[in-house]
């Protein structure tokens, strides 16, 4: 493997080190070949988005912190990318709703998940599901290794948290009665399209903006969360994220 200091004059430096730290994790097994893949694609659409976090998707943190405090057993789902690429912020996040930790991957092996909970347990983690086979059982209507989840964890949930997703648990899950809140940077994807609340921008942008809300909402009472949750609608909100997209493409045609 071959390492490289990345100058801080470098204009893409923040963007390499992160690509670098997910080859990295990549030979750690923390993150699947795959998840190298979809960094990629998730960085062409952060272009797309300007690299920040656009005025839909700070709503979309809004409807889902409520979310998350009305709920009664949330569940955050973490992957490889998710656990690379902001493992303190995702503990943080679940140790502020409360919410449990589950690790649940595509690209299922032994020595994944031992290198995933070793990650999440250097960040901060106390507890976390999807280990141990004796819990183990598994979600209806899927295929995929995403199917074998926690008996105190997914199975149980009313609210799952499945930032990165693959697109094939989404359906599944919601299918099996929960709800579903995502984060993508891709706002066409069919976890994004099918998701309760997608929050389109980047998770290593999203997660400390989600953690504030939280806080911030905690104050609030149930009869505030419910309408902030009821009001939002997913489908009026990713048209707002394309609406942005094609507006900024076209400012920047007409500047060039
Ligand atoms: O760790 P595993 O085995 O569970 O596998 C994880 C991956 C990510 C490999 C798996 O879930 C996968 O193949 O995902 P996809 O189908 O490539 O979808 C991932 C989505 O996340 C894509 O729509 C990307 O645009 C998006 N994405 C990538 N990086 C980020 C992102 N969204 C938000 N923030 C990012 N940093």
């Amino acid at each position: 493997m071959i390492k490289i200091e990345v100058p801080d004059s470098h204009p893409r430096a923040k963007s390499i080190r992160v690509r670098e730290n997910l080859i990295e994790k990549c030979h750690q097994n923390v993150v699947a070949q795959a998840g190298l893949i979809a960094h990629g694609r998730g960085e062409a659409f952060d272009y797309l988005l300007g690299e920040i976090t656009i005025p839909p998707a700070q709503e979309s943190i809004r409807a889902a912190a409520a979310a998350f405090l009305l709920a009664k057993h949330p569940v955050l789902s973490v992957n490889g990318n998710v656990a690379a690429l902001c493992p303190k912020e995702i503990v943080l996040l679940s140790q502020t709703i409360p919410a449990k930790l589950e690790i649940n991957l595509f690209y299922r092996s032994q020595k994944r998940i031992k290198a995933i909970a070793k990650e999440l347990k250097m960040a901060g983690a106390s507890e976390i599901l999807g280990i141990e086979k004796k819990y183990s059982t598994q979600l209806k209507n899927l295929e995929s290794h995403r199917r074998i989840v926690d008996k105190r964890g997914i199975e149980i949930a009313d609210l799952v948290f499945v930032p990165l997703e693959d697109g094939d648990r989404t359906e599944a899950l919601i299918n099996n009665g929960k709800e579903v809140i995502t984060v993508d940077l891709n706002p066409l994807s069919r976890t994004a399209q099918k998701s309760h609340i997608t929050i389109v921008d980047n998770i290593i942008r999203c997660v400390p903006l989600f953690i504030n809300e939280i806080n911030l909402l905690k104050k609030s009472d149930m009869k505030t969360l419910k309408s902030i949750k009821t009001d939002f609608d997913n489908k009026k909100s990713i048209a707002k994220v394309l609406l942005h997209i094609t507006q900024q493409l076209s400012r920047m045609a007409e500047e060039s």
